[in-house]
């Protein structure tokens, strides 16, 4: 097994969360570093640290520097020269996760596009640098070889783009025909790990993969289940992190869209996790959610993993995020189905509802 040394932050929050991460990119942690802030200038890291690191480096051996924070190109050269050894920042550890879990062809050629658009970004800084002389050409190759690089980095974004707009083309058809058949449809989304697949099985009667390894699921998949007397298209989908790189949404947009086309989008909140976690983990979907132009009224608040909660502890929590008084939260377990009747009811009348906002918009009522 390939080891690591962390770079991480002081709080509780971000070292479970990067250990989740290594764990998931199957790094072992030798040793963690924790620094208060990561963002100086030439490495990422004061220089009295870069000393300490070295040393720890000599006796533990390992694989690779994982840093948890987006690193400049600039300061990942220099702190890969510095340490003679390789770094990886918190977007190329992300990547490095999802290359390893894309099972679909349209979600390896999603995390084909983010790695090129990261070799993209480092290459823009390469040139910039060869071109004011201060790196005598990089990978032993000339400026002239440097533009033939950044040409050959851009027609292979160009080839895989095309290709996922085909897919994309493709999911409208489907999307149109389930439409034509006259589906209602209602996507589950949220944070990592917060058991969006552990509920889309319950409700389908699916055995989709679940584990606590983040980013478990990377590829939409959508089934049906009966919601009373009719069925209804429920669809799982990639869960998000905070800073997760913009150009891996970008690369999973056309998936993710799907949360903007459906009747109902289920935001998954694990409810057990600690106030801080709760808020910044919420915080980071709501963004995300709304950059990706999800309406907020389609969007029905749900509390998972809330058996062993009391109903004290579970209203703290929805205080927390003001959504107590809210009439489209619900507090379920999708291990035990706790609330699943709430849950449908909510769901139902939702469809309902966001039916009668479309027909009034189109003059039908
Ligand atoms: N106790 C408890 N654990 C749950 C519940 N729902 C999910 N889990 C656990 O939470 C972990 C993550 O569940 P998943 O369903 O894989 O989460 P996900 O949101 O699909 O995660 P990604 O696909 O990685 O984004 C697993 O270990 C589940 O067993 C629940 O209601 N109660
Ligand atoms: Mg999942």
């Amino acid at each position: 097994m390939n080891t690591c040394i962390l770079v991480t932050y002081f709080d509780l929050d971000s070292l479970s969360e990067a250990k989740g991460l290594c764990d998931s990119a199957q790094y072992k942690i030798v040793h963690v570093i924790n620094q208060k802030y990561l963002q100086h200038a030439k490495f990422g890291l004061s220089e009295g640290v870069i000393s300490e690191i070295k040393e720890i480096i000599q006796k533990a051996k390992p694989s690779v520097v994982v840093f948890d924070e987006i690193l400049k190109p600039s300061q990942n050269y220099n702190l890969a020269s510095e340490l003679k050894i390789e770094i990886l920042d918190r977007e190329s550890l992300i990547l490095e996760i999802f290359e390893s879990r894309a099972r679909s062809t349209e979600s390896q050629m999603q995390v084909k596009l983010a790695q090129l658009r990261y070799e993209m970004s480092r290459a823009k800084e390469k040139v910039r640098l060869t071109r004011m002389g201060e790196q005598p050409g990089f990978m032993g190759i000339g400026k002239f070889e440097v533009d033939v690089y950044y040409n050959d980095i851009k027609n292979r974004m160009s080839s895989v783009k095309s290709k996922l707009q085909k897919a994309g083309k493709q999911r409208e058809l489907h999307r149109q025909s389930r439409k034509r058949i006259g589906f209602n449809t209602v996507s589950i989304a949220g944070y990592t790990s917060a058991g969006k697949t552990t509920l889309f099985n319950s409700l389908t009667g699916e055995r989709k993969e679940k584990s606590a390894k983040l980013f478990t699921t990377l590829t939409t998949t959508t089934r049906k289940f009966k919601l009373e007397k009719e069925w209804v298209l429920v669809s799982d989908t990639v869960g998000f992190i905070s800073k997760l790189p913009a150009y891996l949404i970008e690369a999973f947009r056309s998936t993710l869209e799907e949360l903007t086309f459906t009747d109902v989008v289920l935001v998954i909140i694990d409810a057990t996790d600690t106030s801080s976690k709760l808020k910044s983990k919420f915080s980071n979907c709501m963004k995300t959610l709304i950059e990706l132009g999800v309406q907020r009224d389609k969007i029905i608040f749900v509390f998972n993993k809330t058996e062993k909660m009391n109903e004290g502890e579970i209203i703290h929590k929805m205080e927390e995020l003001e959504l107590d008084n809210n009439k489209k939260c619900v507090a379920i377990s999708a291990v035990t189905k706790k609330n699943f009747d709430t849950l449908k009811e909510i769901i139902r009348e939702n469809i309902g509802e966001h039916k009668r906002i479309i027909n009034k918009n189109s003059g039908m009522e």
